[in-house]
C-alpha cells in the first residue's frame, strides 16, 4: 500500500477517516498547483510532453528507444522514473537522447515536484519533445499530474484484454492508449476488439493505436501522432508569443 507516497491508495482501509481524506486532498492539490507550473514553463518553450503509463514491463522503454531512433532529425528529452536503477535511463542515453532517472524508493509514481526538478537538470530545448516515463503501475499514477500535454497509457497483449474496466482511472486519464506486442498476438487468446470496446466504455475518446514497439508494427501511425502534437503545441506557443 502506498502510505509511504502519499497517493492515497489504500485497500486495507479504503473510505478511511476524515483526516486521511484531508491528508490525501492536501497531497493531490500540493501536487496539482506544482504541475500547472510545470505545465506553465513547457508552454511557454513550445515543448511537447508526454507522462507514459503501464503496468510494469508493458515495453515503455523498448517503445521509447525505438521512438528516439526513428525520430532522429527531433529533439526528445526523457524523464524516466523507477523505484530502483537507472537501467532505463542508460537504454536511452545509448539510443541517443538525454535523459534524467528518478528513484522513488518506496514510491510508486512520480510528482510534480520531482519532475520539476528534473525540468532543471535536463533543461530540455525550446520546441523538443518530452517523454516521462512513469514507474511501472497501472493505479497510482492515474492520480498525478505532472503538467503533460497527454497521459499515454500502453497495454500490452500479454496483460489480458479486461484491463481497462479493472483499472479504469488510468485509461480513462489517458487520451491515447498503445496495445503493444500486437507480434504475440498470433501465439495468445488476446481479443482485441473487447480491449478497445472496454477502453472506450471508460473513456470514450480515447484514442487507440495497436503498436510492436519490437518489431515496428503500427509505429508510424504513433510517430504521426506524436509530430501532429509537438506541431499542435509549437503553434499555440507561438500564438501565446505574438498576444504578449
Ligand atoms: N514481443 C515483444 N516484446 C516486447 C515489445 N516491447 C517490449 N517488449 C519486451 O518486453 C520486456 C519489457 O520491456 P520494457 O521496455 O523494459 O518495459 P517497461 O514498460 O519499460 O518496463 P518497466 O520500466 O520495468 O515498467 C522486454 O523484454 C522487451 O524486449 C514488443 O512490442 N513485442
Ligand atoms: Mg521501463
Amino acid at each position: 500500500m502506498c502510505t509511504d507516497c502519499g497517493c492515497g491508495h489504500d485497500p486495507l482501509h479504503a473510505g478511511g477517516a476524515p483526516r486521511r481524506m484531508r491528508i490525501e486532498l492536501d497531497i493531490l492539490a500540493k501536487n496539482n498547483r506544482l504541475a500547472s507550473d510545470n505545465r506553465a514553463w513547457l508552454a511557454e518553450r513550445g515543448i511537447f510532453a508526454l507522462n507514459l503509463v503501464s503496468s510494469p514491463g508493458s515495453g515503455k522503454t523498448t517503445l521509447l528507444t525505438e521512438t528516439i531512433r526513428q525520430l532522429d532529425d527531433t529533439l526528445v528529452y526523457v524523464i524516466e522514473g523507477d523505484q530502483q536503477t537507472d537501467n532505463d535511463a542508460q537504454r536511452i542515453r545509448e539510443a541517443g537522447a538525454p535523459a534524467v532517472q528518478i528513484n522513488t524508493g518506496k514510491g510508486c509514481h512520480l510528482d510534480a515536484h520531482m519532475v520539476g526538478q528534473a525540468l532543471q537538470s535536463l533543461n530540455p530545448s525550446p520546441s523538443s519533445l518530452l517523454l516521462i516515463e512513469n514507474v511501472g503501475n497501472l493505479v497510482c499514477p492515474a492520480s498525478f499530474d505532472l503538467g503533460e500535454a497527454h497521459k499515454v497509457v500502453i497495454l500490452s497483449v500479454t496483460e489480458g484484454e479486461d484491463k481497462p474496466i479493472k483499472y479504469p482511472d488510468m485509461f480513462a486519464a489517458a487520451d491515447l492508449m498503445l496495445l503493444n506486442k500486437v507480434d504475440l498476438l498470433p501465439y495468445l487468446d488476446f481479443d482485441v476488439d473487447a480491449c478497445i470496446d472496454y477502453a472506450r466504455r471508460v473513456n470514450p475518446n480515447i484514442q487507440v493505436l495497436q503498436v510492436s514497439a519490437r518489431k515496428g508494427d503500427g509505429m508510424d501511425a504513433w510517430l504521426d501522432w506524436l509530430i501532429k502534437g509537438m506541431n499542435r503545441c509549437q503553434l499555440a506557443s507561438e500564438r501565446d508569443e505574438n498576444s504578449d
